[in-house]
């Protein structure tokens, strides 16, 4: 392991929310909730004024609507948390070749692959520049960690919130972690914890206390041993670029077409569990489940499934592949069969269970890639989440328009705002922009030909173009 504080952890605080505020100024300072308003609905996330009311992400909206009645409410725009994205890492990649986005708002960046930090000064230097060119690019706020490794990093970036910079000096790794839940270590999820807890461990001070032979006993050999090096701080996982475009997958070929449904199925809860063992082996976890089918003809055809979050649990690997396969006819025999998951990541974020219940629930992934309930879009029209509105397009034929609560309006005469709330055929609009100061509020009807949906305005200006280039006239 190195001995210098040169892995860089960023996360942006409270990231679609802080985004919202920063386009509409009405909303700074202000309890911001973002999410699905639909009757399903589930929290994104929220700003740090609306966590003081308890509301946190994954929390069904009805709940956090009772906890704070007056927060502003919003659905998402994937489309403008996906720009500010490419901007934060591009910067990141300014300071290195080695980044490894985990989610559109969170990435490790080896500084000393990129030759930017060597030694707890220049790391600090590094860090400090690349939070104020963050603020200066995309007018928000992201917390950073350093430290010799990426488990310590994250966790320094998570001290660090909000708005701050952590750094853990190498040699006090284990005095850090020793008094913390063992849920801090990567890979323990709830499941863990509980398994843990009943065998008398509780922190990570504990586990290095327990010693290797009983985590292996408590665990099985692969998720003791690296459990326990964990404890010690004995993260050796290093920064890898591009880790979505990789896979961990099993396959059988047959030599005789199997044709027995009941067969095919026990064949992929076969090849699931084998997928796992080896995703396990590698100390990872992933979001997307792909099952792939061969049949008696050649024709080859791959299903996936993307969960709310990465997963190592066989149970909900199986589960998945078991309902992918329920969407494809095996009637005339198989020869292949495939069970893999993609979209790594080497922690496990969320809980298991709820994202086995969510994905059974038909949740979908968002555009961005970005975790977003389906519910929200549709069931929402008089619960607040937008009304809908039918009207005559150019060709003749209906287009729907549809005024989500956050989304961009223009109108003719008042200029560029977002939808504040609508319903019982009105449409209420505040006129502000990222650069103006709080605005005003107007209400339209839905159907006011005067009002158009528009794209996102770019959170800061962007700086105007430099001096011409010498010999340039
Ligand atoms: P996080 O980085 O986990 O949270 P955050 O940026 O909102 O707040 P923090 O300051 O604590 O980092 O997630 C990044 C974004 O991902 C978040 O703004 C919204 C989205 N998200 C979901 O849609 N669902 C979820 O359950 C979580 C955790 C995040
Ligand atoms: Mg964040
Ligand atoms: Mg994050």
């Amino acid at each position: 392991m190195r001995t210098a504080p040169t892995i860089l952890h960023l996360d942006m605080d409270a990231f679609f929310a802080s985004a919202e505020q920063a386009s509409k100024p009405s909303l700074r300072g202000k309890a911001v909730i973002v999410g699905g308003l639909g009757p399903r609905g589930v929290v994104s996330t929220c700003s740090y004024e609306a966590r003081v009311f308890g509301v946190h992400s994954a929390m069904p909206m009805a709940q956090a609507r009772r906890l704070a009645p007056n927060a502003a409410y919003l659905v998402p725009r994937f489309g403008l948390y996906r720009q500010i994205s490419e901007q934060v890492m591009g910067l990141l990649r300014e300071l290195s070749p080695l980044v490894e986005p985990l989610s559109l708002d969170e990435a490790f960046v080896d500084l000393e692959a990129g030759e930017t930090a060597w030694d707890e000064a220049s790391a600090l230097l590094a860090a400090r520049k690349l939070r104020d060119d963050i603020r200066a690019v995309t007018g928000l706020t992201g917390s950073v960690g350093l430290a010799a490794c990426k488990m310590l990093a994250k966790i320094a970036s998570e001290q660090a919130k909000p708005d701050g910079l952590v750094l853990i000096e190498p040699g006090t790794e284990r005095a850090l972690l020793a008094p913390m839940s063992v849920r801090i270590l990567p890979g323990v999820g709830p499941a863990t914890g509980d398994h843990l807890r009943r065998g008398g461990i509780s922190t990570v001070g504990e586990i290095a206390e327990a010693g290797e032979d009983e985590l292996v006993r408590l665990l099985g050999k692969a998720h003791g041993l690296a459990l326990y090096a964990m404890a010690l701080a004995r993260d050796e996982r290093p920064v890898v670029a591009e880790r979505d475009t990789k896979s961990v997958s099993v396959e059988d070929t047959y030599d005789v077409d199997i044709h027995d449904r009941v067969r095919v199925r026990m064949e992929v809860q076969r090849l699931a569990d084998r997928c796992v063992q080896r995703l396990r082996g590698a100390h990872l976890s992933g979001r997307t489940i792909v099952l792939k089918v061969r049949r008696y003809d050649f024709s080859t055809l791959t299903r996936s499934e993307t969960l709310r979050g990465p997963t190592d649990d066989p149970a909900v690997v199986r589960e998945a592949a078991a309902r992918l396969l329920e969407a494809v006819d095996t009637t005339g025999g198989v020869r292949l069969l495939g069970v893999g998951v993609t979209g790594l990541a080497d922690y496990t974020q969320e809980d298991l269970f709820a994202q086995a219940r969510a994905a059974a629930a038909g949740v979908e992934e968002g555009a961005s890639g970005e975790r977003v309930e389906e519910a929200q879009v549709g069931g929402g029209a008089g619960a607040g989440a937008g009304a809908v509105d039918v009207v005559e397009s150019a060709g003749g034929e209906p287009a729907e328009r549809v005024w989500w609560a956050g989304h961009d309006v223009r109108h003719v005469e008042f200029g560029h705002g977002w939808v504040q709330g609508s319903g019982l055929g009105r449409v209420t609009v505040r006129f502000e922009t990222p650069g103006s100061g709080p605005g005003r509020v107007k209400t339209f009807r839905v159907d006011d030909p005067l009002l158009e949906s528009a794209e996102p305005l770019p959170l800061v200006e962007p700086l105007p173009a430099g001096p011409a280039a010498p010999g340039e006239g």
